[in-house]
């Protein structure tokens, strides 16, 4: 993994703004700025692993946290029996373009079948 820092680290870091809807000790919850669909809320944990493997390799209970904090997060926004989607994107093919594992909830309305 690249040592270079992401903006996601500078958003943990408070160093550039986001709308952040929910925080726990190890993830926050922030709003996407090129939102796909009414809610769209990207859930980080705050230590870095670039991708879904690296990150479930080194820390299945820091994924598990995420993972709850995106059900947290459907039930904040309000739509947790309307349902949502919840998606991590791994590299290429799945359009990954912040290397700082990330899970992106989506709801609010009626999402595409696999699509976003
Ligand atoms: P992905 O393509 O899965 O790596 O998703 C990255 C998401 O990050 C994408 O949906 C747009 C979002 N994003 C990019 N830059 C910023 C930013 O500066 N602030 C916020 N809140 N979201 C960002």
């Amino acid at each position: 993994m690249s040592d270079a820092e992401t903006l996601f680290e500078k958003i943990i870091a408070r160093e550039i703004p986001a709308e952040i809807v929910h925080e726990t000790e190890n993830t926050l919850a922030f709003r996407d700025i090129q939102p796909q669909a009414r809610v769209h809320v990207l859930v980080v944990p705050k230590k870095r692993y670039r991708n879904l493997a690296e990150f479930a390799a080194a820390d299945p209970h820091g994924l598990a946290e995420v993972v709850a904090t995106a059900a947290k997060v459907a039930e904040l926004e309000g739509i947790t029996t309307s349902g949502y989607r919840v998606v991590f994107n791994t590299e290429g093919d799945a359009g990954q373009t912040v290397f700082h594992v990330h899970a992106h909830v989506l709801g609010g309305e009626q999402l595409g079948h696999f699509g976003t």
